[in-house]
């Protein structure tokens, strides 16, 4: 037994300080820690257990991984690079990946033990990789002659699986490289689900073999003001693996049967014979094009063609199907078709809240995205849901009332840092998670983006992760704005939140 757990306080809700001294006075929860003693992570652990005392890592040390640490190490690996830090038997401290069997740390769960050493402990290689993201924020980003850290026993689980971002590369594109530096963001913030809406009126962004107008047509057009552009199939395999390096699950949207002008633009059959208006589309309307549901025999080999090569390009075991604004009486019927197809192709569908309304397997998700939408008959139908109510969770609206090239369809006042962070993720029934949304109609540049996403997905971390019951705004500012050299060391254009004191 290591001297730190003897010595250890347990420090949760109230925080801890690093160099406690009387750990009699700290049990008490009167004496509950000032939030500026809180250990600067985001999201914040399960437990925190601090014994006083540091450990100081010099420039070289001696790495220890276990069998099956094919994320984590090489994320240790970056990480000490980063820092100028060697890898050497001969070194005097040591850093381990150890794979335990604990089922109360389940499959991302991870120990991070610092005394004499350093030691990450999980089940599964997500863990430990989550457990080298925790050390990464406890590190300073610039390199040092030496580091100190205080020693820390730190058990940490996270409250939801999925804990996601959505990307709207529809109405603007996003190039690869803003994806990769994006899903290296998520990870040092422990998200894990990068949802990304590949078709929309505007643009149409990722190729089809089949179907080579797709990109060619919908490829070429985009929202008045945004970037046209699609991602080969090669380079979205890329991303795929680039993603699973960092336990990010790309989750492919193909929204349908509305929001479809950009395929109709591209095949014109998918249309009714009496739509007129069969051009691409750059404006900011919604609502008004579908696939032509009175034609099945032509719209659903096309939806089962499109899905297939779909999956063979996304390991995700999740499939979105969009389902989202559009008016037909055949919509319901579509939705069950459209989760079938997906079924049958081995995977699981989700759709938009609107798409609860269809005869699906209790298995589909259903993406929630306006607060008030009563979609208690779903949940009673067993369906659990992935959580973006518009108010909390849109992305597009303004870190501040007003801000300029912001939406407010949703919430007049926007959605600033302490709006998000008051989502009762309890609220709403079986969730399997959060995921925040940027629809790009209005977000047109790579800076723009990272405006409007961060900080917020520091909230959306924090939301998916840490138990609701350990939430507390105060102490959540306090620590994310201490992880500002992060954020820039990540080369993000951050909305610099007067909350934060930025
Ligand atoms: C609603 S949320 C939409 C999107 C828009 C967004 C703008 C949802 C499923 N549909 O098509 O881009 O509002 O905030």
């Amino acid at each position: 037994m290591r001297i730190l757990l003897a010595l250890a306080i347990t420090c949760t809700l109230a925080g801890c300080g690093s160099t406690q001294s009387d750990p009699q006075s700290s049990r008490e929860p009167s004496q509950a820690a000032k939030p500026s003693e809180q250990l600067a992570l985001v999201p914040y652990p399960s437990s925190v257990e601090v014994a006083g005392g540091q450990f100081t890592l010099t420039n070289r040390v001696h790495i220890e991984a276990a069998d099956g640490s094919e994320t984590s190490l090489p994320a240790l690996q970056r990480l000490l690079a980063q820092l100028d830090i060697t890898d050497s038997d001969t070194a005097p401290s040591q850093i381990e990946l150890i794979r335990v069997q604990e089922p109360e740390l389940g499959d991302e769960g991870y120990r991070l033990l610092i005394d004499s050493q350093i030691s990450i402990s999980a089940n599964t290689d997500a863990g430990l990789f989550y457990g080298v993201q925790t050390l990464r924020q406890l590190l300073p980003t610039e390199v040092q002659a030496e580091y100190t850290l205080p020693m820390v026993a730190i058990t940490d689980v996270p409250a939801f699986a999925w804990r996601g971002n959505m990307l709207d590369v529809a109405r603007s594109f996003l190039p690869t490289d803003y994806l990769k530096s994006h899903i290296d963001r998520m990870a040092r913030f422990k998200l894990n689900r990068l949802h990304l809406h590949l078709s929309d009126d505007q643009g149409w962004r990722i190729a089809i073999n089949k179907y080579p107008k797709l990109t060619q047509v919908g490829g070429a057009s985009a929202v008045e003001g945004g970037r046209s552009g699609f991602y080969t199939q090669a380079e979205m395999s890329d991303l795929v693996a680039y993603a699973q390096a960092r336990q990010v699950t790309l989750v492919p949207e193909i929204d349908l049967p509305g929001h479809t002008q950009a395929a109709l633009a591209s095949y014109n059959e998918l249309a009714c014979d009496d739509v007129t208006n069969l051009s691409t589309y750059s404006g900011l309307e919604v609502g008004f094009s579908k696939l032509c549901l009175t034609k099945p025999e032509v719209i659903y080999p096309w939806v089962e063609d499109v899905l297939s090569e779909i999956v063979e390009l996304f390991p995700s075991e999740y499939i979105h199907i969009g389902g989202d604004e559009i008016k037909d009486p055949l919509y319901p019927e579509f939705i069950a078709r459209a989760t079938q197809i997906v079924d049958e192709l081995g995977r699981t569908a989700i759709a938009w809240e609107e798409g609860s309304v269809a005869d699906n397997d209790p298995d589909v998700l259903l993406q929630l995205w306006n607060d008030e939408y009563d979609i208690q008959p779903a949940l009673d139908r067993g369906h659990q849901l992935i959580l973006s109510p518009c108010s909390y969770s849109y992305f597009d609206h303004g870190n501040y009332a007003g801000q300029p090239q912001t939406y407010d369809w949703c919430r007049k006042e926007g959605v600033p840092l302490e709006r998000a962070y008051s989502l009762d993720t309890n609220a709403f029934g079986a969730a399997v998670g959060v995921e925040s949304a940027m629809w790009s109609e209005l977000v047109h540049t790579d800076a723009a983006a990272d405006n409007r996403l961060w900080p917020r997905l520091a909230v959306s971390a924090e939301l998916g992760w840490s138990q609701a019951s350990q939430r507390d705004y105060q102490q959540f500012t306090d620590r994310l704005s201490k992880l500002r050299p992060q954020l820039d060391a990540l080369g993000i254009q951050y909305y610099q939140a007067p909350e934060l004191g930025w």
